[in-house]
């Protein structure tokens, strides 16, 4: 992508309605803009990174073998009322009439939804287990939206829905889903704990929530450092070993009692990011959603349901990684992965080999930005800091009369001067 062909509005002024660092940056860096409260925009920069993330998620998804499906935005309110949570859920949940004055209301979370769709479709214990997830916009009327896209009232979530025909089969899809869940923020470069949470308004009497380590979160936690180094490549993750790793938020960690030795015990900041519940026949009581069994007798399905706050990651994942002078994108994230300053667009020497680079990543397959704007040094340096892509190029006259270019880590700062072959042959390893 060519800068003078792009749509990044960069503000030069910190937004002062911005309190924690992610949103400052998002708003800086014209990833996003908010349209009303806690409902925003999401501009090209933005949009990139949001689905990256999505990808992410989607993959470790399907490789744990849950399937995709697209549910609506949109629900009829009978189904609520069907499953007991429309007068439970309160005033977070947007209700809406239709012109023929049906109750309908902007899906908070799709319980119901996904249990209506199974009925329909499943009488037998042959067909499970089955896990049915999608990644789609939800609306909750936060009472303090803030923090951005950390916590708004629009945004965009995974939710998954497993099935089974008993407590252990739902025991497993929890599994199945907790080293989902930490194989999926590993592969962001993030460092997830998971801790056991209360269930709230989703109900059930088991959930985990996974908190990302950032030294801005909003939540202190205690964990074993064990979590740091699980081997999550192995088929068979150890769920015994993982789940009796110590973890706890500040409010119930007793140092008295803590079961981790001291040199092991780490102390952080954590953001939830993700949450998974066993509820076990909540919802398909009410509903009906049975299913008949090997002696053929009929029982309600065994359900789970699992969150990742898919555009709540692009906040945190800039509180995890950001310095003073801008964003620091892990590479499996980043909008570019390369980011090309032209000082001189009116040098044809510098031209000439900013063109040369830029096409050469681009037929590797390398997403780039070039920077071919007719602006000061100073700025052109700035916008790249801000935006924070993995690396940097320079081409300035002198460089380009020898053929050579400066190449940057945004992580490190750590440089060099490199001819073309070298640069493209480092960026690609
Ligand atoms: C699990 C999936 C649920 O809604 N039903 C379907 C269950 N869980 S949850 O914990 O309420 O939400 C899941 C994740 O969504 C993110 N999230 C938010 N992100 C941005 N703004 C919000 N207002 C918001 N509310 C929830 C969180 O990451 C949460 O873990």
């Amino acid at each position: 992508m060519r800068l003078s062909r792009y749509f990044l509005p960069v503000l030069k002024e910190d937004p002062a309605e911005a309190e924690i660092i992610s949103h400052r940056l998002m708003l800086r860096a014209g990833m996003i803009q908010q349209l009303s409260a806690g409902i925003y925009n999401w501009l090209p920069l933005g949009w990139a990174v949001l689905r990256k993330v999505e990808q992410i998620v989607r993959e470790e998804m399907d490789r744990s073998g849950a399937i995709e499906i697209l549910m609506p935005t949109i629900q009829p309110a009978d189904l609520w009322i069907e499953s007991g949570r429309y007068n439970a859920y309160g005033p977070e949940m947007l209700r809406i009439r239709d012109r023929h004055e049906r109750a309908m209301l902007y899906g908070p979370t799709n319980e119901e939804n996904v249990t209506d769709i199974f009925r329909r479709h499943v009488q037998s214990y042959r067909q499970l287990p089955l896990n049915l997830y999608h990644i789609q916009w939800k609306f909750r009327d936060e009472v303090r939206p803030r923090f951005g896209v950390m916590r708004g009232r629009e945004f965009l979530m995974k939710d998954a829905y497993s099935f089974d025909l008993d407590y252990e089969g739902a025991r497993r899809a929890y599994d199945n889903m907790f080293v989902a869940y930490l194989r999926t923020f590993r592969r962001m470069g993030l460092t997830a704990i998971p801790m056991q949470a209360e269930s709230g308004p989703i109900g059930g009497n088991m959930s985990h929530e996974f908190q990302i380590l950032a030294s801005t979160g909003e939540s202190a936690v205690y964990y074993d450092a064990a979590f740091e180094d699980i081997d999550l490549a192995a088929d068979e993750v150890d769920m015994e070993r993982l789940k009796s790793l110590y973890a706890a938020a500040d409010e119930k960690h007793d140092p008295d009692a803590c079961p981790v030795p001291a040199e092991r015990l780490r102390a952080g900041r954590g953001i939830e990011v993700g949450h998974i519940f066993y509820f076990g026949t909540k919802y398909s009581e009410p509903m009906r959603a049975t299913v008949a069994g090997p002696d053929g007798e009929s029982v309600p399905v065994e359900m789970g349901s699992y969150g990742i706050g898919v555009s709540r990651l692009v906040g945190a994942l800039i509180e995890a990684n950001h310095d003073a002078r801008g964003i620091v994108w892990p590479d499996a994230v980043a909008p570019f992965r390369v980011g090309i300053v032209n000082l001189r667009h009116d040098e044809p020497a510098c031209t000439r080999l900013a063109d040369d680079l830029y096409g050469r990543l681009r037929r590797a397959g390398v997403d780039v930005l070039l920077d071919d704007r007719d602006e000061r040094a100073g700025a052109k340096f700035a916008t790249m800091e801000l935006i924070g892509l993995p690396w940097q190029v320079t081409i300035g006259p002198r460089g380009a009369r020898a053929g050579m270019i400066e190449l940057k880590r945004r992580r490190d700062g750590d440089m060099a001067e490199l001819g073309l072959d070298a640069a493209v042959e480092r960026i690609l390893a």
